[in-house]
């Protein structure tokens, strides 16, 4: 009986340490690039995914040369081709498809900007919403994590879906 309480005692406080250490470490940074190709399709890239879980720094770079672009991230339980679209069909309709939205808009041909966030575990997108833009290419969905290593549950990544 002595032996069962230590051993759950012990158990307890390495729980603590380590649901401590994850909030305290989670931190990630993703560098994403917008742009546009002569022949009309568009991109919207990450360096990597999925994504950890907690603060998550966007570093944004518009490599157009002569189209201004937008970058926003919503959480949603929808895959790309199954958002709904506003009325004249050129737009993601944000309201319906994402909660959790965040941008960082006007961004002009080759302009640079960070946007910081802090993210749940959980299936995202992320976009630019100018008109035709997101159908033309710039829509990609991703993953959010937990931090490897950390004790949450609950929220297990689907195998990563990459849409470029
Ligand atoms: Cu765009």
């Amino acid at each position: 009986m002595g032996c069962r309480s230590t051993t759950f005692a012990i158990l307890t406080a390495t729980l603590l340490l380590a649901g401590g250490a994850g909030v305290a470490r989670a931190e990630d940074s993703v560098t994403v690039e917008l742009g546009n190709r002569s022949d009309g399709s568009m991109f919207l890239t990450f360096d990597h995914r999925p994504v950890t879980a907690g603060k998550v720094t966007f570093h944004i770079k518009n490599v157009s040369k002569d189209m201004e672009h937008e970058f926003i991230v919503g959480r949603t339980a929808l895959h790309l081709d199954e958002l709904p679209l506003t009325g004249d069909g050129t737009q993601i309709d944000e309201e319906k498809a994402l909660s959790e939205i965040h941008e960082l808009e006007d961004l002009a041909p080759g302009d640079s900007g960070t946007l910081v966030v802090h993210l749940q575990p959980g299936h995202y997108v992320a976009l630019c919403n100018l008109p035709g833009h997101a159908l033309a290419g710039m829509a990609t969905e991703f993953e959010v994590v937990p931090e490897s290593g950390s004790l949450q549950t609950g929220a297990v990544a689907k195998p990563g879906t990459v849409t470029r």
